[in-house]
């Protein structure tokens, strides 16, 4: 293949085709048309057949098209950071593989893999790992994200199984969400569940977290729960479900072991441990056993938890006791993250998991899969875990590691430690669709990974429907599908036969025959109705929820018993909170949460790309309670360090009485390419589960200070810059880029800096520049147009950025004033992405043409028309409004 060969923007240029596919984002899984234009760009249309979403889309999904650009993409495979054929650097892989385990054997290894792999890749890689490789040696950022789930799962249910659909969510009469931003990490869900609401009055929602969210705005009951204590308030409910008589006797005698332990145990636990009134508790169990009808959403305030797995299998034991579960209605359930977060604990990515919902430790499973992938050894013990891997990377016990579509270096925590270990490994591998990400950079070879709308492949969401991404552009320059990069390393590691797949249909079809192989153990996972498909059935393929099997197609699980335990019973467990495992102390004070922001996608690699997706929130930030701040003397808008003994970060600080006093948080976004000192994994201590080994990234400890610069910045350009200060932070804008800056010492010359920060020669340049007040502004013209715009002071900047970045390309005359004139309003920090529609603009409409419902807000202004996703905003403003005017 040609290294120089450019990117096609689209096929079939003549006549428009629309490919109806699968989101690129979250577990929801929202079916999306996708049709390219002759110019490149690609018209992107939620679609109405799809089961998950029935048209809808979010704010990111309807922003997919404008993450399509080739700009960054790994075009050639690279060693050492120069381009190379495929054959050398796959020669290369191989070889090192080889090498270490001839000489270090197996275990010396490592495959660090993603829930955003399609399931196709997924099976490769853990067959080549699993069965030819012979270690276990391969986890997955899963472990980060549902390994607590999973792990409640098979404690209760004998298998990792969602037992429930998104139409139990629509059809209860209480839904409980715990640990969920619902708004805005599933957002298509929250949109179900607010129309469900809308049109059944009895249906209440209760929203369990720390802090108060955007989805708290939709609840009837929201507990601000102290971090880590959901086993105690489960625990409380589980007792009040006995005394209140709402066990279902039948149900328990039949099919579940263990509830007088669980029971015992959870009576003599202690409520108090919440921080929660008991008042508040009272409302919650009342509720609970006042409805039958209830589905229990939850998310990584729960995964991600020293005490995870307990946490699930807390919730999972009032949904035993009660027997609510698998009926229309009723249900734990767990959403997963990643678009294919469910396909990989499918096909075993996780160190402790084997293919097809079978058990690593299990002799006959191991067999059965053996036998049937013919293959020369197999791993008969767990792998490393996550955290323990980049451990064994570190201490050099690993000398080849493979990451393959995740981003380790900012998303694992003790982030600063992993990059260590990775710039320190021998061999390191990288398969990713862009070359500079921070774990991308480190790799001795980088490999051009194919991403959404190029690749072609199955991924299953959180309620078990298995859909298609097609493909809709040719792949830029040489990239190539993961599949086909893993499966290439295979034959060349001397398998020519197991790995000589030449297309997704034929590895799909492998898994599926795979359990018609498995079947006879009896495991939830069965898709052996798929398998035998053609070319053009798997092309075709609908959305199908599993099991599919001949006589068997979707449904739901465990309404009547039938639990995969070796009793076919279900285990309650006997569980009791423990204390958080961090506990803030003097030099320590503050809990750090973390979590995302309602437009990002984890590290930004895609939605980064889109200026429309970087306006709601355009820098990293520290969401802390106002009477905390004022004790630390931080005011809005100015910056904090974080710090404790793993690193440190500075970021902007928000002021909020939506968190809890002695608790602040920070999103997870940012990373060495957009905000260098926002990269939070570094203050997340490698502290995990121990039960499931994922780690508690939800509950840091760290001190908080002022970080006092000499001054503020905040510049534009048209052309990409990075700013050198201490502080910086870096977005897309819709002409170019942002950056807002600043440093403990000030430039002497404000002209040079400028010079240095855009790196633009021969502009014009107009400034005002006072030494006295710290104020200095600059704008640099070419051609009469405003190609740059830099602004410091003193104080936090206070100019309009969507005005000065709209100036850009204009003839910008008026910039140096920083806000529009008195004709043109600041419509202020968007709110409604779809429609860019300011917060400003959102107010004057509620104030002045006396707006009184996201519907009015909508009818007036646009906003909350299209996606919804701003629709909790909305209702938030004209809250605030409200609560004035009392
Ligand atoms: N916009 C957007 N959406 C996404 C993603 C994204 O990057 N951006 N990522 C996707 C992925 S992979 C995932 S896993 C999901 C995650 O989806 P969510 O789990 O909904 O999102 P998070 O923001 O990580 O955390 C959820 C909440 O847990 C709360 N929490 C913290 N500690 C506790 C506790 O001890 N108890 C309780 N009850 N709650 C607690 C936090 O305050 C937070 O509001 O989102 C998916 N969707
Ligand atoms: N502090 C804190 N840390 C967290 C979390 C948290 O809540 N708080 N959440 C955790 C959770 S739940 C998750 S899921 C992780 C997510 O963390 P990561 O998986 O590290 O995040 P992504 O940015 O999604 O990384 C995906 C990478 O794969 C690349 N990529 C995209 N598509 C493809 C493809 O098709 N093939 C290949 N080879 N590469 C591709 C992208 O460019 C990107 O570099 O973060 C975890 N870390
Ligand atoms: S809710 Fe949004 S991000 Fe999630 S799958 Fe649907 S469109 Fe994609
Ligand atoms: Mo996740």
């Amino acid at each position: 293949m040609d290294g120089a060969g450019l990117p096609e923007a689209a096929t079939g240029a003549e006549a428009p085709v629309t490919t109806a596919t699968t989101c690129a984002y979250c577990g929801v899984g929202c079916g999306v048309l996708a049709t390219p234009a002759a110019d490149g760009s690609v018209a992107i249309k939620g679609d109405p057949d799809h089961p998950a979403n029935l048209g809808r889309l979010c704010v990111k999904g309807s922003a997919l098209g404008e993450t399509l650009s080739t700009e960054g993409r790994l075009l050639a495979p690279r060693i050492n950071g120069q381009d190379a054929d495929w054959d050398t650097a796959l020669d290369l892989v191989a070889d090192k593989f080889h090498k270490a385990i001839d000489t270090h054997g197996p275990d010396s290894v490592a495959f660090y893999v993603s829930g955003q792999l399609l399931t196709e890749d997924y099976y490769v890689a853990n067959k080549l790992m699993k069965g030819f490789i012979g270690s276990a040696n391969i986890d997955t950022n899963s472990r980060l994200c549902m390994a607590s789930s999973v792990a409640g799962h098979k404690r209760a249910f004998g298998t990792d199984t969602v037992p429930g659909t998104y139409e139990d969510i629509e059809q209860a009469d209480l839904v409980v969400l715990v640990g969920s931003n619902l708004a805005w990490c599933h957002p298509v869900l929250y949109q179900r569940l607010a129309a469900a609401k809308a049109a059944n009055p009895r249906l209440k929602v209760v929203n369990i977290d720390p802090r108060r969210t955007a989805t708290s705005d939709l609840a009837d009951l929201h507990l601000a729960i102290a971090p880590g204590s959901d086993v105690a308030l489960f625990n409380a409910l589980l007792v009040h479900i006995h005394e209140m008589g709402a066990v279902d006797s039948r149900f328990v005698a039949d099919h579940v072991d263990g509830f007088d332990g669980a029971l015992a145990a959870a009576s003599s636990d202690d409520p108090a441990r919440t921080g929660l009134t008991e008042a508040e508790i009272s409302r919650f169990l009342s509720l609970w056993t006042a409805r039958e009808k209830v589905v229990t959403i939850y998310s990584q305030g729960v995964n991600q938890s020293s005490s995870g797995a307990d946490k699930v299998n807390a919730i999972l034991n009032c949904h035993l006791a009660t027997g609510r579960i698998g009926k229309p209605g009723m249900g734990p359930f767990s959403v997963t993250g990643q678009p294919n977060a469910m396909g990989g604990r499918e096909v075993g990515g996780l160190a402790n998991m084997l293919a097809n919902h079978l058990d690593l430790e299990n002799a006959d499973h191991r067999d059965a899969v053996q036998g049937f992938w013919a293959s020369p050894t197999m791993a008969d013990k767990p792998g490393l875990k996550a955290v323990d891997m980049f451990k064994a990377v570190k201490s050099g016990q690993i000398k080849a590691l493979w990451v393959m579509c995740t981003n380790p270096v900012v998303s694992m925590p003790d982030a600063d430690y992993v990059r260590k270990a990775i710039a320190g490994c021998e061999f390191v591998a990288v398969s990713d669709m862009y070359g500079s990400t921070d774990t991308a950079q480190l790799a001795h070879v980088a490999l051009p990974a194919t991403g959404w709308g190029e690749k072609d492949g199955t991924v299953t969401n959180s309620e078990r429907v298995i859909s298609r991404q097609r493909p809709f552009r040719q792949p830029p320059g040489q990239a190539r599908h993961d599949w086909a990069i893993i499966a290439d390393v295979g034959r060349r590691m001397g398998w020519e036969e197991a790995f000589a797949f030449s297309s997704p249909a034929e590895v799909f079809d492998e898994y599926a025959r795979l359990s018609t192989v498995t079947r006879s153990f009896g495991r939830d996972f069965d898709i052996s109705g798929l398998s035998g498909l053609s070319v053009t059935d798997y092309d075709n393929l609908s959305p199908t929820r599993w099991p599919v099997t001949s006589g068997k197609t979707g449904g739901r699980f465990f309404g009547d018993g039938g639990f995969f335990t070796a009793s076919g019973r279900a285990n309650m467990l006997a569980l009791r909170s423990k204390a958080v495992a961090q506990a803030p102390d003097s030099d320590l004070p503050f809990v750090l949460n973390t979590g995302r922001v309602r437009d990002q996608w984890h590290t930004m690699t895609r939605t980064g790309q889109a200026a429309r997706l970087s306006q709601h929130t355009g820098e990293p930030y520290l969401e802390i309670h106002p009477e905390d701040a004022a004790k630390l003397g931080l005011e809005p808008a100015t910056l904090a360090r974080l710090a404790n003994p793993h690193g440190s970060a500075v970021l902007r600080v928000k002021h909020s009485d939506n968190m809890r006093r002695g608790e602040v948080f920070a999103p997870m976004h940012w990373t060495g390419q957009t905000a260098v000192t926002g990269r939070i994994n570094a203050l997340v201590a490698p502290v995990t589960d121990p039960v499931s080994g994922q780690p508690e990234s939800k509950a840091a400890t760290v001190a908080v200070a002022p970080y006092a610069p000499a001054y503020y910045g905040f510049a534009v350009s048209l052309s990409e810059f990075h700013p050198q200060t201490g502080y910086w932070a870096r977005a897309r804008v819709a002409n170019g880029w942002q950056a807002e800056f600043a440093d403990i010492t000030a430039p002497e010359d404000w002209l040079a800096f400028a010079q240095t920060l855009f790196g633009i020669e021969g502009a014009d340049v107009t400034s005002l520049i006072d030494d006295a007040t710290g104020i200095a502004r600059v704008a640099l013209y070419k051609d009469g147009k405003l190609v740059a715009a830099l602004f410091a002071s003193r104080d936090p900047v206070a100019v309009a950025r969507g005005f000065v970045a709209g100036q850009l390309g204009t003839c910008g005359r008026a910039v140096l004033a920083g806000q529009p004139g008195a004709d043109q309003p600041d419509p202020g920090p968007t709110v409604c992405a779809c429609f860019n529609v300011g917060i400003n603009t959102i107010l004057r409409g509620i104030d002045e043409m006396g707006l009184t419902s996201v519907d009015a807000i909508g009818e007036a202004l646009d906003a909350g028309t299209n996606c919804g996703s701003c629709r909790p905003e909305l209702s938030a403003l004209l809250n605030t409004r409200k609560q004035a005017a009392e």
